[in-house]
């Protein structure tokens, strides 16, 4: 265990939540061994979730009011969905399909929009981190390129291995990472938001395995590489491990993540994984104690591959002993040397009214946002 993952030569660093330190807005986050730097000196990356602040029809000012929230725990970055499919156009949507043919919108109600998002960030001194696309059929997703360009029902991993579903990827990838190749906010690019071999609405071909997945994760992240040496380039899968010694889903290849095998691939900087314990039948004897040992788990892994690793997503709900269980997980990152933390998710009280609520939000002035606040702290302390 190496209590301080990320040690630098710094005179002194001054942790001000009120005051945040001013940074260089025109430099780019790198990664450096287990460690996020920026100007040669640590960057530390605490913050949230807000999948829908480009997806809302939010107002500029709303966007500073979410990011603001956000930079008052003490986050420095956020990540954020840079993807919807859709088949019909209304709201804020990135990609219309019209049969096996797309456009992108790069309109008020698209990647116009997404440059307000990238502009209120910046005044807030918050980065972001952008996915790309999504296994579920939330804002589209994956399963829309399969239906649209292979027809109905083919199975939702071909995403993964289909020549011309590539290229239809790779041709949206392409318009985002060269709109904002020379951005600075933009932390880095996420392939996919937890990817899997099975898919939600439709068949698998049964021939997906972990090979099948590392092998799209090299060809995708070499392709972003091409086009933006700028950026980091992360996954955004749930940390799901390919160990020969376990039949426990999370442990066993099972679902077309090889978290190890994922983190080595050269043109990957930094790894991800999520924790939802409830949702994943791991609740028994102890939710709390299993998310612990995933923390640490994914810690080793981090300290083997020495490349930073990111708890990127994390809830329990209110009424599941939920401060007791967060105080365990940020404590276990922290003192664990896990490289950053993001919680899902951000939640702001809008003009326009509250943010969206799953369960797992966590509104300004709640406990939890406070506890967010004390662990930031702790975080940028350790770092
Ligand atoms: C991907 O889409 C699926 C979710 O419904 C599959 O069944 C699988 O659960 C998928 N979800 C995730 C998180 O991978
Ligand atoms: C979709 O494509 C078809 C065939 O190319 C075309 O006839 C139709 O007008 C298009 N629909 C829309 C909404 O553009
Ligand atoms: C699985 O792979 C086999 C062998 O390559 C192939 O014949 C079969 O069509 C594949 N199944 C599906 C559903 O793609
Ligand atoms: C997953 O594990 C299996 C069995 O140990 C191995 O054959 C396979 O190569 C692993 N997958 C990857 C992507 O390393
Ligand atoms: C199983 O394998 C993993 C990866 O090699 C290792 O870290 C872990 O300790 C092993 N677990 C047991 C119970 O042997
Ligand atoms: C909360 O924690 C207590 C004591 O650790 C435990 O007995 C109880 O089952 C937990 N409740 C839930 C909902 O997890
Ligand atoms: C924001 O809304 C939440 C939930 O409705 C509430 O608990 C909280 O007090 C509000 N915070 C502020 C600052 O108004």
């Amino acid at each position: 265990m190496k209590l301080k993952a990320c040690l630098f030569t710094l005179a002194s660093v001054t942790v001000s939540l009120s005051k945040p330190m001013p940074r260089q807005s025109t430099s780019f986050v790198k990664a450096d061994g287990q460690c996020f730097t920026l100007d040669g000196q640590p960057y530390t990356v605490f913050g949230s979730n807000s999948y829908w602040v480009g997806l809302s029809g939010l107002t500029t000012d709303e966007m500073h009011v979410t990011f603001k929230d956000i930079a008052e725990t003490g986050g420095t970055t956020v990540r954020t969905w840079g993807f919807n499919e859709v088949t019909s156009a209304s709201g804020d949507y990135y990609q219309l399909w019209n049969g096996s043919t797309s456009i992108i919108n790069c309109g008020s109600t698209g990647l116009g929009n997404f440059d307000n998002v990238v502009a209120a960030a910046k005044a807030e001194n918050i980065r972001l981190i952008v996915t790309l696309t999504n296994n579920w059929s939330d804002y589209g997703g994956m399963d829309v390129y399969v239906n649209q360009i292979l027809g109905e029902g083919q199975p939702h991993d071909y995403f993964y291995s289909n020549p011309e579903v590539i290229a239809a990827f790779q041709n949206y990838v392409k318009v985002w990472v060269e709109r904002y190749a020379d951005e600075p906010t933009i932390f880095g690019w996420e392939l996919v938001n937890e990817p899997r071999c099975t898919g939600s609405t439709s068949a698998t071909s049964g021939n997906c395995t972990t090979t099948t997945i590392t092998d799209w994760v090299k060809t995708m992240s070499a392709y972003i590489k091409s086009l933006d040496s700028n950026h980091l380039v992360g996954l955004g899968d749930e940390g799901w491990f390919n160990w020969s010694n376990s039949t426990d889903f999370a442990f066993d290849g099972s679902q077309g993540i090889d978290f190890d095998a994922n983190l080595a691939i050269d043109t990957i900087d930094f790894g991800t994984f999520h924790l939802y314990p409830y949702s994943w039948g791991k609740e028994t004897p102890s939710a709390m104690v299993w998310g612990q040992e995933w923390i640490e788990n994914h810690h080793n892994a981090q300290a083997t591959c020495n490349k930073p690793v990111l708890m990127e997503e994390f809830g329990v709900s209110a009424g599941q002993n939920q401060t007791t269980t967060y105080k365990n997980w940020y404590s276990t990152v922290i003192n664990g040397g896990l490289t950053g933390v993001l919680i899902w998710q951000a939640g702001s009280n809008l003009t326009s009214g509250p943010t969206p609520n799953d369960g797992f939000t966590i509104y300004p002035d709640t406990p939890v946002y406070y506890l967010e606040q004390q662990y930031s702290a702790q975080l940028g302390a350790r770092n």
